[in-house]
């Protein structure tokens, strides 16, 4: 082996090490990485909640329930949902961070306080249907795009770490 190629061989070696440090400081073990966001996700196992529960689990979590602002975060949690789905058995659908309890139709990521700006609503979502829907998900019958759901039911949630 020249010393050229010891050379090469060390720099990759350094590039695998530097990759694997990078992925393993990011997130801890059961959260999963987005380069593109730069968060951490995790969908609890085996827990389900009504929205504020899982609020407040993803809070004890050190994190908030996901906070989706671009198309690329919410393709993610959709392979992540898909990937991870045979550890959710139920079908049901997934919480996310946003309400609009306060003013109907007027979606608030409650972390934040601040509007949601891009919306990724199924077909003929946001319905409010019976008037009781107030908390946004990610819906099995949708696709895991969104549709609003009465914010008492019983879901799978994911959590977000920024
Ligand atoms: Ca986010
Ligand atoms: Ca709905």
């Amino acid at each position: 082996m020249t010393v050229q190629e010891k050379t090469m061989e060390m720099m990759e070696y350094e590039d695998e090490l530097h990759v694997n440090i990078i992925s393993g400081l990011s997130c801890r073990t059961g959260w999963h990485f987005d380069a593109d966001t730069g968060s951490c996700y995790a969908i609890p196992t085996g827990a389900e909640g009504s929205w504020a529960e899982a609020m407040a689990y993803c809070g004890a979590l050190g994190g908030e329930l996901a906070i989706v602002e671009s198309a690329g975060e919410h393709r993610f949690l959709v392979s992540l949902i898909n990937t991870t789905k045979a550890a959710y058995p139920h079908d049901k659908d997934f919480w996310i961070g946003a309400v609009d309890i306060l003013e109907e139709g007027v979606f608030i990521w409650a972390y934040r306080l601040s509007e949601v700006e891009n919306f990724f609503w199924g077909r003929g979502e946001p319905n409010n249907q019976n008037g009781g829907q107030g908390c946004l998900r990610m819906e099995s019958e949708l696709a895991w795009a969104w549709g609003d759901g009465d914010c008492t039911s019983k879901e799978y949630f994911i959590c977000e770490r920024e």
